[in-house]
């Protein structure tokens, strides 16, 4: 059996390949999920059993639940057409290691169906310590922990109760518990040489004060990333029964500012992910891996694969390459004026780090802020389309489209490949500047922003 460990190349490899803890990745490389663990051994309140664990799934839709062998068949028939599938995770429904033998025996199966993915497990670290041979015998390189606080007071206030060795722990006695658990396991897994990433949820008034202090514990005990995503809220757990409210994107943004001042590297384009997704971030294609198409799938080229994969590197490393330090051209012909500006820009997206999604498809926007020569990714907001898939944009969806100018309320342009004149005009009005274009995401926003105060001017915009 393999060794996980791993180093020098190999190492940059698996990070560069990795669309989550890569934030160049996610455009180029895909990742699967297998839902092979339906149970779960603690309580979280934003959570009801009925749906997947939103540690690291959107509630709302009910897996199919995998076997060891089913899953095992897909991640076969997936990655023979999927070139470009780096990782394959699993993340629930429940807690994976709350189910270690279905867990680890899928792991066993996809590292030698398909050895050139990269294994990553999400877990929200109960019984972590218990497995730490097993995870580094599979080679299981990245490991998410959902911590949402360190203090059980606060964690008395997130999690109902904790499961242990047949007992059953409440209150801060639980949290207390669970919080020793998670911290102990990263500080271990981290001295392995795993890479660790932490999931905070952030729930206002419960954690929202506390994430800061989350972030610097688990950077000193090794993490090498900290996602602090919005609280999902699930229908019918207990934090919907006593109204708990989700953050709204300016708190999201402010807190992951917050938390990345203590030094520690926040991850910015998390999708909250199914349990059984399938492709790009941000581009769920599991409906498109049906049985039928599973079983019609050619053999796994693993040659192909690798020129594939290898083709993305060229591709990330040509765009690092831009990226480094601003275009002295630009520099040379910007006015003073046009500097001042910091632009907040929403870019529709189907990936590849491209603006190619007409405004009415779009289900989620890009968020980034740019000054004319660096772009910063802040976050991803999720809508609900404006179009629904219908050709035409007309305007009798008012309340959507409501609801999109108020998530974009701080944005002062947006990028898409298409718009109708309603939304358009729509969204001019609340400050907003759609510009249709497509290309590259990145020099799109470098060039739009370095417009922007003429947009302002001239849109009688926010300001
Ligand atoms: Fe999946 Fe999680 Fe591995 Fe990524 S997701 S198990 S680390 S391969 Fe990624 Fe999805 Fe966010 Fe998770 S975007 S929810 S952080
Ligand atoms: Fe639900 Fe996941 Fe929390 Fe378990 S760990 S209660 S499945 S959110």
């Amino acid at each position: 059996m393999e060794s996980g460990r791993c180093s020098g190349p190999a190492l940059l490899e698996e990070i560069n390949r990795h669309p989550c803890y890569n934030e160049e990745a996610h455009r180029y490389f895909a990742r699967m999920h297998l839902p092979v663990a339906p149970a779960c051994n603690i309580q979280c309140r934003y959570c009801n059993r009925k749906f997947d664990c939103v540690n690291e799934s959107r509630p709302g839709v009910v897996s199919e639940v995998l076997t060891p062998d089913q899953a095992d068949k897909k991640v076969r028939g997936v990655a023979a057409q999927l070139m470009q599938l780096s990782v394959v995770g699993i993340a629930g429904p429940g807690d994976p290691l709350a189910n270690p033998d279905r867990t680890f025996e899928t792991f066993r199966k996809v590292r030698s169906g398909v050895p050139d993915v990269n294994l990553c497990l999400s877990t929200n670290g109960l019984t972590l310590l218990e497995h730490l041979d097993v995870i580094e015998e599979l080679g299981i390189r990245h490991v998410t922990i959902t911590i949402n606080a360190i203090d059980p007071e606060i964690g008395s206030r997130i999690y109902a109760w904790v499961y242990d060795n047949g007992v059953r722990y409440e209150g801060k006695e639980a949290a207390e518990l669970l919080i020793s658990r998670q911290l102990a396991g990263l500080k271990a897994l981290s001295e392995r040489g795993v890479l660790c990433k932490v999931n905070s949820v952030l729930i206002p008034g419960v954690n929202d004060v506390h994430l800061p202090e989350v972030s610097k514990t688990v950077k000193s005990l090794g993490a090498a990333l900290h996602n602090v995503t919005p609280l999902i809220v699930a229908p019918g757990s207990p934090y919907e029964q006593e109204g708990q409210r989700a953050p709204r994107p300016k708190e999201l943004h402010a807190l992951q500012e917050i938390c990345g001042q203590e030094g520690m590297k926040i991850m910015r384009h998390c999708r909250q992910c199914r349990a059984d997704a399938i492709g790009l971030l941000g581009q769920d294609r599991s409906a498109d891996f049906t049985w039928e198409s599973i079983e019609q799938a050619p053999p796994l080229n693993l040659e192909a694969r690798e020129q594939l994969q290898a083709s993305l590197d060229e591709k990330i490393r040509q765009r690092q390459q831009r990226r480094r330090g601003p275009d002295p051209e630009i520099i040379a012909s910007d006015s003073s004026e046009a500097a001042r500006f910091i632009t907040r820009v929403a870019v529709a997206t189907r990936g590849s780090g491209k603006v190619n999604l007409h405004f009415g498809h779009a289900q989620e926007f890009m968020i980034y802020e740019s000054d004319g020569f660096t772009v910063k990714l802040l976050g991803v907001r999720k809508i609900q389309s404006y179009c629904h898939g219908r050709a035409e944009c007309n305007g009798d969806k008012e309340a959507t489209l409501r609801e999109i100018c108020s998530i974009l309320g701080d944005c002062q342009i947006l990028l898409c490949s298409g718009i109708g004149d309603h939304p358009r005009k729509q969204l001019q009005r609340a400050g907003i500047v759609p510009i249709v274009r497509k290309g590259d995401a990145e020099n799109l926003i470098l060039e739009s922003s370095r417009y922007s105060h003429y947009f302002q001017n001239h849109f009688n915009s926010k300001g």
